[in-house]
């Protein structure tokens, strides 16, 4: 947005004083040990996926080796990534998760 002030001739660019917070893609990363059921239930309860919608994701990752949980701001992101792998070392799972700026 562009401020033209015709008495000074000044151009100034008038800056929004608030940004909009940036978005974090959560991935979920491969392994060959942790269970399906197990990331199926991470899906469910972190992610809020339908039982659906969280084996598709799941079998995504499984087949591809990487695939998107969710988008959220950084702190809600940062937040989850945190609580998944806690869980999955409380039950002694090589489970990964890891973030990415969405832009
Ligand atoms: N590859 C695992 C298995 O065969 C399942 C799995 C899927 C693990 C997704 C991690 O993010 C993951 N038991």
């Amino acid at each position: 947005r562009i401020d033209n002030d015709s008495e000074t001739g000044v151009v100034t660019k008038a800056k929004p004083k608030t940004k909009k917070p940036s978005l974090w893609r959560v991935l979920m990363l491969n392994d060959d040990y942790t269970p399906m059921e197990f990331v199926v239930y991470v899906l469910q309860r972190y992610f809020n996926k339908d039982q659906e919608a969280a084996t598709q994701i799941m079998l995504h990752v499984h087949q591809k080796g990487v695939g998107v949980c969710g988008v959220y701001p950084y702190e809600v992101a940062e937040t989850k990534v945190t609580q998944v792998i806690n869980l999955a070392r409380e039950n002694q799972h090589p489970l990964q998760c890891t973030l990415e700026k969405a832009e």
